[in-house]
């Protein structure tokens, strides 16, 4: 286990259309970021992701790259996002960009010279297969935006692979070419000096030879698939060899977005000696409260599940590998909506959350709005709604006669809208976002929940976060401790240690709104307990007590 930059690390996700608008267009851009830095800096963000910024036809808000060398223009400039490199590295933070190089635009250069014709020089740099001899698609594998997974293209009378949109081809990792090609253009970006990526559904990229058809479910016409692409046969090869190829002799973080990956795949992953990533975005957790029909399928949360989870990736990768550490981002609704209590408990329950997984063994990652306890959102019709993965499946039930309540209730649960109305900055004219219509309505709650008013309340998550962030500047143990779940049984409290050097951190949350209380384990007995943190105003130092009554949401973490 090294001691390494990012394992010290918090690293905070910008999702820019939604981060702040500079110009008045209604879109967040890179100028609006650089005018947030201090803010961010005041946070304590180590390391800021920024999710795509290329020029794209935002058919999947910018995960569709049309150049991957040029930025989007509704994002601005090179010269602005150079400036803002600057202005980020003057602050003595960090910046890694988001590779999507599972698939690209429909409309990139590569794919224009592909669909010409079956013999164009770049025809396998994407994955084009003829029908089957009834005329159907190649496989049965869905996209993740519904309906096949494959696009007929009269031209050339085949069919091409898009796992996710029309617009978003899969690039043919088989093609060494097109692997060179993504190592140059990833060199490109870190000779501009940045200091890392994060990977857009990197273990997608190697396919099972053949491509065949998936198993699906009772009555559905298509299959995930999922079996044969994710974590597929030449994934480490791949990965290595962009480590070797691309990031080797660069002193910059990966962070593997990988859908499907295990405990047992994500510790070949992450382990430093076979030098392909340094850490990865699991999906089990974010899982959960999901039912067989995948995401849409709603499922309550069970305390015993998320426990059990979590721990199995804590001691999975604790002597080797790396954890991240999130429930928030683009893709996932806001976690004290999901998780926590947004109505009555927003505040406790969303510190609550963020001691939960701060204090664990990981790199955290913040997602834009959190450190503000921001919420679900709940627009009353489909057109307020502006991502593609809920279109697609809204205009999909409907056809199949769900009513448009029944589907709303999904959305306003896991849509990715959720996550994407645009960071509250005030209480005034559009949350201060813009001064030009949100190209995504803001939440209405803007006007208690706000970065103006979390900044001047001492009390806030804003400050919440950043005391949770600097004890982890400052503790060594909640980097490099190990991790024991305590209270395994108990249905309310989650409950854990850390362990360094003979020093223990005790972090102790009741998930729930009741009043409960937690056993201290009698290894503690007798024990002076330092309150490092707690979201309620309990007294600094105290004995540990043999029982430590919890009020609702409450969190403490004591030093002992
Ligand atoms: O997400 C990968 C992915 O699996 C998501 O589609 C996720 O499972 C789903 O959104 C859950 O609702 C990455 C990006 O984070 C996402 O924004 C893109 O839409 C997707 O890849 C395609 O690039
Ligand atoms: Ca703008």
């Amino acid at each position: 286990m090294t001691k390494q930059w990012w394992k010290e690390s918090v690293v905070y996700q910008i999702y820019p259309r939604s981060f702040n608008d500079s110009n008045g267009d209604g879109i967040g851009d890179l100028k609006g970021i650089t005018e947030k830095l201090d803010y961010l800096n005041e946070l304590g963000a180590d390391v800021l992701w920024l999710s795509p910024v290329y020029d794209s036809p935002n058919d999947d808000n910018g995960y569709d790259i049309r150049n991957y060398k040029a930025i989007m223009d509704e994002f601005g400039t090179m010269e602005d996002w150079e400036e803002l490199l600057a202005e980020i590295h003057n602050r003595g933070m960090r910046l890694i960009m988001d590779l999507v190089v599972n698939h690209s635009s429909d409309e990139h250069a590569w794919f224009a010279e592909s669909r010409k014709s079956k013999d164009n020089p770049y025809r396998d740099y994407y994955i084009w297969r003829p029908g089957k001899e009834d005329g159907s698609e190649p496989n049965n594998w869905e996209s993740a935006f519904s309906g096949s997974a494959w696009k007929y293209e009269e031209a050339t009378d085949e069919y091409y692979l898009h796992l996710f949109s029309k617009k978003q081809p899969d690039l043919n990792w088989e093609n060494p070419t097109l692997r060179e090609e993504v190592y140059e253009m990833m060199r490109w970006w870190l000779d501009k000096g940045i200091d890392g990526f994060r990977m857009d559904v990197v273990n997608f990229i190697s396919k099972v030879e053949g491509l065949p058809d998936g198993k699906p479910q009772e009555g559905k016409k298509y299959a995930s698939g999922g079996e044969y692409f994710m974590n597929g046969p030449r994934i480490h090869e791949f990965l290595h060899e962009m480590n070797q190829k691309a990031m080797k002799g660069y002193d910059a973080m990966t962070v593997g977005e990988m859908p499907g990956v295990t405990p047992e795949i994500a510790r070949k992953y992450t382990d430093e000696e076979r030098e392909e990533v340094n850490m990865v975005f699991q999906f089990e957790h974010v899982d959960l409260d999901s039912g067989p029909g995948g995401k849409w399928d709603l499922r309550p949360l069970k305390l015993s599940d998320l426990k059990e989870n979590l721990t199995k990736w804590q001691k999975a990768l604790e002597e080797k590998g790396w954890n991240s550490l999130y429930m928030n981002n683009h893709d996932q609704p806001r976690m004290v909506s999901r998780f926590g209590n947004d109505k009555e408990y927003r505040v406790e329950s969303a510190k609550m959350l963020a001691t939960l997984l701060h204090m664990m063994k990981g790199t955290p990652f913040i997602f834009q709005g959190e450190e503000l306890g921001m919420t679900n959102v709940q627009f009353d019709s489909i057109e307020e709604y502006e991502d593609i993965e809920t279109l697609n499946m809204y205009k999909e039930k409907r056809e199949e006669g769900v009513s448009h309540q029944d589907i709303m209730k999904s959305i306003y649960v896991k849509g990715r809208d959720n996550a994407r109305t645009p960071v509250q900055w005030n209480d005034g004219l559009n949350a201060g976002f813009t001064t030009g219509t949100p190209w995504l309505k803001v939440n209405p709650n803007y006007t208690e929940i706000n970065a103006e008013q979390a900044v001047n309340d001492p009390d806030s998550t804003f400050h919440y976060y950043k005391k949770l962030i600097n004890l982890r500047h400052t503790n060594e143990i909640i980097v490099y401790g190990g991790y024991d779940l305590l209270a395994e049984k108990d249905d309310s409290v989650f409950a854990y240690e850390r362990t360094l050097d003979g020093e223990k951190l005790l972090v102790v949350c009741n998930f729930y709104g009741e009043e409960t209380s937690f056993e201290v384990p009698s290894h503690y007995a007798g024990k002076e307990g330092t309150l490092l943190i707690s979201n309620y105003d309990n007294e600094a130092v105290r004995e540990l007590p043999e029982s430590i009554g919890l009020r609702p949401f409450e969190a403490a973490v004591y030093k002992v």
